[in-house]
């Protein structure tokens, strides 16, 4: 063969695998909306961020501008990686088809060589075995709503359609564009003539594969759309906080892309593991049972002293325990893993589970739980940090040892009890040259209401201290709303300044057992951050 004639096939190959990942492209974009099947992109990220250390996942944030860039990242090099690998399996394909042992030693039906069959069929098979293999702990996930059980089984049939799909439009559109002189008799061993690509076909594949971008590229828009990067991460602070925050202003955190889009008619709560009888609720079985309002403050491991990685909602639910009774757990249980459609998981102690405000809920503040924020059920863990709290909930195994969830498995904890803290909130401050300083000067003489918050887990807030020296002398704050054992507390405090010059005001919550704040200052990994916050004023005549 010329050397002009193999990088034609060649390029011909590489065109047919292009327009055959374009459309698996399609394929899976279309099976995320509407399936919920995590394509590789989204779910190797998901894969395999828990196993970074926390160390490399923040020097990564660094390096990409945060986490919505680190996401934005994942994306871009997952879809990269996708028609790279698609296009280069093209490429040899093209190569095997036009090898001169594939012309020679194999019959050819319908003008397709045996070897290149043999080849595409291998190599998706390929692909998708160690598709199952690498993403399978992943592979229970499904963006709306399918219980692990199901889920696991729809994301291993959906690589499978894909990938096959891949295969049989690489094999189409390279014979399609290659052309071959007829072959007296397909029993002959003499070998087909090599294939000529044929210019005004190849035009026509790019054509269609230029067609397949069109939908892909408008339903890609649209999950774009719902993407993450605009609200990841959205605090909820400043001087016009509420005691309880409205469901649009609560804050977010999530691992996601896209968040999960539950269907309730997919969904279902699977109730498993260490247990005599394994359940699965639909959203009404569970909306029939007995449920109580519970008030609760959540608050990320992630949220530095003074920060808004924290808010207050009043949860409509049902005890996890009874749940779990209703399953009988065996002898031996030792924690619950939970997991989410969005293939997250974390865990915490069985006891917790069984404590009565351990909560499954499905409504905040009166509506049901917006879509952020887990729509159309999640988990309420009084006095562990918000990771454990898991969202869009469709299982809750009963495990036997101390298993360990997506964040934790990168190192943060072991301990995720929230350490009692307090802040202040008003009058607006901000970070100046590494200090948090109030923006207003204050003045000798007149009266300035200082504002905080201050929260202590499960363990509630019973007193609230101010200090307008650094630490050196305290005055009792005024209680503005106490809230629960289970929620933040507002206090206030009325500063009438005497002296000039800076002034560092700082406050010190005491938790319901009696134990004071720590003003040991601990950056948030791994454990959250303690210390007091520490605002400067300047105090002008
Ligand atoms: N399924 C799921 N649950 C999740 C997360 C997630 O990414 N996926 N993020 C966790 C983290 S780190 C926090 S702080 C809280 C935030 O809950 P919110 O967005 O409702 O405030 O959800 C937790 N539950
Ligand atoms: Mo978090």
């Amino acid at each position: 063969m010329s050397i002009g004639r193999r990088i034609g096939t060649l390029m011909v190959g590489g065109l047919a695998g292009l327009v055959a990942t374009l459309l698996m492209v399609l394929l899976m974009v279309v099976g995320r909306i509407w399936l919920g099947i995590s394509p590789p992109p989204e779910a190797i990220p998901d894969r395999f961020a828990p196993t970074l250390d926390i160390d490399t996942f923040f020097s990564l944030f660094n390096r990409f501008g945060g986490y919505n860039g680190l996401k934005k990242f994942g994306i871009r090099s997952g879809m990269t990686g996708l028609f790279a690998v698609g296009t280069l399996v093209g490429l040899v394909y093209a190569a095997i088809v036009e090898s001169r042992r594939s012309r020679a030693s194999v019959a050819w039906r319908l003008g397709l060589s045996r070897i290149g069959l043999l080849f595409v069929t291998i190599t998706a098979l390929l692909l998708w075995i160690i598709s199952l293999i690498v993403l399978w702990p992943v592979l229970d996930a499904n963006y709306r709503g399918l219980p692990p059980s199901t889920a696991r089984f729809v994301s291993a049939l959906g690589l499978l359609v894909a990938y096959a799909s891949y295969g049989i439009a690489l094999i189409a559109t390279y014979r399609f564009v290659i052309r071959r002189r007829a072959v007296d008799s397909p029993e002959t061993t003499e070998g087909v003539p090599p294939g000529a690509p044929v210019g005004r076909r190849a035009v026509l594949a790019g054509v269609v594969g230029a067609l397949l971008v069109v939908p892909s590229y408008r339903l890609l828009r649209r999950l774009y759309n719902r993407a993450t990067f605009s609200y990841d991460g959205t605090p909820y602070s400043g001087p016009g906080i509420q005691p309880i925050t409205p469901n649009d202003k609560f804050y977010i955190v999530t691992k996601n892309v896209v968040d999960p889009n539950v269907t309730t008619s997919f969904w279902r709560l699977e109730v498993g593991g260490l247990v005599e009888d394994a359940k699965s609720y639909s959203f009404d079985d569970l909306a029939s049972l007995p449920s109580v309002d519970q008030e609760t403050t959540l608050m990320c491991i992630s949220n530095h002293i003074g920060a808004g990685l924290f808010s207050n909602a009043t949860w409509k639910g049902i005890p996890m325990r009874d749940l779990l009774a209703a399953s009988r757990p065996k002898a031996g249980a030792v924690e619950v893993m939970l997991s989410g459609a969005d293939g997250y998981t974390d865990t915490f102690a069985f006891e917790k589970a069984m404590e009565p405000t351990t909560l499954v809920v499905y409504e905040m503040n009166g509506a049901p739980l917006p879509q952020r924020h887990g729509y159309p059920v999640r988990v309420i863990v009084p006095g562990l940090f918000g990771e454990k709290n898991v969202k869009w909930v469709t299982g809750i195994e009963v495990v036997d040892h101390d298993a360990k969830g997506f964040y934790e498995q990168q190192g943060w904890g072991p301990n995720f009890v929230i350490p009692t803290r307090s802040d202040i909130f008003a009058p607006r401050w901000d970070r100046q040259r590494g200090k948090d300083a109030f923006t207003e000067p204050m003045r000798v003489g007149h009266p300035t209401t200082i504002r905080g918050r201050a929260f202590a887990g499960n363990r509630g807030v019973a007193k609230v201290e101010v200090s307008l020296d650094d630490g050196e002398t305290w005055q009792p704050a005024r209680i503005d709303y106490p809230g629960t054992q289970l929620t933040w507390t507002f206090w206030s405090y009325d500063w009438r300044p005497t002296d000039l010059g800076g002034h560092v005001v700082t406050s010190r919550a005491t938790d319901g057992t009696g134990a004071v704040q720590t003003s040991d200052r601990r950056d948030i990994v791994p454990q959250g951050a303690t210390g007091y916050h520490r605002v400067m004023a300047i105090v002008e005549g």
